[in-house]
Parts: structure tokens; C-alpha cells; sequence
């Protein structure tokens, strides 16, 4: 037996497996507080990794404890890997010890829910991918357990509906690249996480 990665063609995927692709674009964006326009909520959901807040392009809070950035998914999704993006001119150290909480309550910015990663520690503009392994839940956040200003320039959340999961044999096997790296992978500013990958299991004849 060899276990081997092979790339699937982006877009398509075998049978009734589930897709998983960025549903944080179709999302509703908050955050605990704003120092500047209201309308950077917004940045971390564009599409781009763009990351010079002072260009409008992330979204961040006031100092404060417990800041929060938040994306309500609109309904329940099974979240494979969720990637977030850091400033780029300044201020990179801040988002050190950021956790990314995944869970169906939005109290509190959902700050409270199931965890499934922590920022060790991010460079200038960086990208950085966290395995979620299947945690289901609507809101995906971004919070600091001190007080300090929140900068989020993107956040990309891989995932697909709770209602197409059925039985074992419909488990997803596909995997953004991101995801198949394990959680808190750097990624190259720039990178468009759309491709799917298949771990598939191959027979070599002796
Ligand atoms: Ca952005």
C-alpha cells in the first residue's frame, strides 16, 4: 500500500463528496468595537489579502479586552481550515496569542465558543492556516484573551453545509492545500487558496 496526495482539478470533486471552498465572502461581518470607519468590518471578507490597514484594507478595534472580529456564516457549516491574514506596515506582534473560536453562539462576538487555533506568532503581512478538522458551527471568530487592538486583513473559511454531511461513507476526504499542511501553516501573501486535494489511497502491485 502507498498513501499518496494527488491534486484534484480545482472546482470539481469525486461523487457526492462535499466541497469545501472560502464561504466567509457570502458572510456577515462584525467586530467588538472600531477605530476607525465603520466600513473596515468589512475588510477581512473581500477577497483580497491586501493587508495595509492604513490603506482601508483590514478591519481593526479599539484597545480594549477581549477584542473581537467575528463572520456569521449564516448557517451551520463543517469548517475544514480557516486562514487569516496580519497587517502589513505595522504592529505585527499584536495579533500574538489570537485565538479562532468556532461555534453556533454569537454572545459575546462568540468569543466563548469551541476553539480551534492559536496564534503563536505572525509576520508582517502574513497568512496562516489553522486545521479546524471538521468543527461545525455559524460563527467563526477572531479574538485576543488581553487587551489590545485587533487588525484582521482577511479571513478565508473553508467549509460546506452541516445539512449535505450524511452517513460515513459521504465523509469528506478533500482538503484545501492549507488544510492538508496542518494548522498554523504559513502560506505566501498572495496565495488563493482554491485548489482541492485528494488523499487517496493507491494499490501498487509488488
Ligand atoms: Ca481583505
Amino acid at each position: 500500500m502507498l498513501w499518496a496526495v494527488l491534486k484534484g482539478e480545482p472546482g470539481r470533486c469525486a461523487g457526492d463528496i462535499p466541497m469545501t471552498k472560502n464561504v466567509a465572502p457570502q458572510g456577515i461581518p462584525s467586530q467588538s468595537s472600531y477605530f476607525g470607519s465603520k466600513l473596515e468590518v468589512r475588510a477581512p471578507i473581500d477577497g483580497s489579502l491586501r493587508s495595509n490597514y492604513m490603506a482601508g484594507e483590514c478591519a481593526h478595534t479599539k484597545k480594549e479586552m477581549n477584542p473581537w472580529w467575528r463572520v456569521d456564516l449564516k448557517s451551520k457549516m463543517v469548517i475544514q481550515s480557516v486562514a487569516i491574514t496580519n497587517r502589513l506596515e505595522c504592529c505585527r506582534e499584536r495579533i500574538n496569542g489570537a485565538e479562532l473560536r468556532v461555534g453556533d453562539s454569537k454572545e459575546n462576538g462568540g468569543i466563548g465558543n469551541p476553539r480551534c487555533g492559536v496564534v503563536n506568532r505572525m509576520n508582517y503581512g502574513e497568512t496562516l492556516s489553522f486545521d479546524c478538522k471538521g468543527m461545525e458551527g455559524q460563527y467563526v471568530t477572531i479574538t485576543l484573551p488581553n487587551r489590545e487592538y485587533l487588525t484582521l486583513c482577511e479571513m478565508q473559511v473553508f467549509a460546506y453545509p452541516a445539512e449535505t454531511q450524511g452517513n460515513s461513507s459521504t465523509s469528506p476526504i478533500n482538503y484545501t492545500r492549507s488544510a492538508q499542511l496542518g494548522g498554523g501553516h504559513s502560506l505566501h501573501q498572495g496565495q488563493i487558496l482554491k485548489e482541492v486535494w485528494k488523499l487517496t489511497k493507491i494499490s501498487v502491485p509488488n
